[in-house]
């Protein structure tokens, strides 16, 4: 898989970077880019910024650098996506389905956002990791990309992603290691037992716990399901 990260900040992924490409070389089949959106204004002083038709506070970024920036890495194989407020829910299920693309491109928006016709022209997916506004597309574009890395093949043992949240719909289930006994609170009797069988299912019944109390959403099923 190939990642290609438009961004006015590139310099901005650097503590991602180290982390984020030593476990996609793991992989072997990833290759992480990061091209800078000012490289490609045609301005005379690389403006990067334009005021909305219509008017309203704030600027959009500049039409120009951001299609001429998708274009040349654009292939047939691509799909786009643009992180915004604006978006569909990213989460699990989606960060498999681009898992198992082979090229993406990611726009990090800043200001007030991109022109809408720049969605159209590259059918790009807007998607949101929540309901918040952050003051540019860097930070969900590190997110969806770090969540979305473990879920191509060869990133992560397989036993990782079988057992972890979301993965049976449940949250996952409460851990514990040294001591036996900390601060006056022992680690439950049947995870010291080395009985599999009732271990799993204390581990089940704690999963749906945790998930009652913590995220009764998850538990509804598919009929609030938007996405
Ligand atoms: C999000 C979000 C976001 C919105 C980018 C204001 C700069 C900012 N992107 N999920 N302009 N939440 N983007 O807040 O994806």
């Amino acid at each position: 898989m190939k990642i290609d990260i438009l961004t006015l900040f590139p310099e901005s992924f650097a503590p991602f970077r180290e982390s984020i490409i030593s476990r996609a070389q793991k992989a072997g089949t990833i290759e992480i880019n990061f091209i800078n959106i000012r490289d490609f204004s045609n301005d005379k002083h690389k403006k990067c910024d334009d005021a909305p038709f219509g008017g309203g506070a704030g600027m959009l970024m500049s039409v120009q650098p951001v299609y001429d920036a998708v274009k040349s890495v654009l292939t047939e194989k691509s799909k786009v996506i643009f992180p915004t407020p604006a978006g569909k829910i990213y989460n699990s299920e989606k960060a498999r389905e681009l898992a198992s693309e082979q090229h993406l491109i990611f726009i990090c928006g800043h200001y007030e956002g991109i022109d809408e016709r720049l969605i159209q022209l590259f059918n790009a997916e807007e998607l949101t990791i929540g309901d918040y506004v952050l003051t540019g597309g860097e930070i969900p574009t590190m997110v969806i990309v770090d969540s979305l890395l473990r879920f191509v093949p060869g990133v992560l043992k397989q036993e990782s992603l079988s057992e972890e949240s979301f993965t049976n719909g449940l949250l996952e289930y409460p851990q514990y290691t040294r001591p036996q006994v900390f601060n006056g609170l022992a680690v439950p009797n049947v995870l010291l037992s080395g009985n599999h069988a009732e271990i799993y299912k204390w581990r089940e019944q704690a999963s749906k716990q945790k998930t009652i109390r913590n995220r009764p959403d998850l538990l509804k099923g598919d009929e609030n399901d938007e996405n």
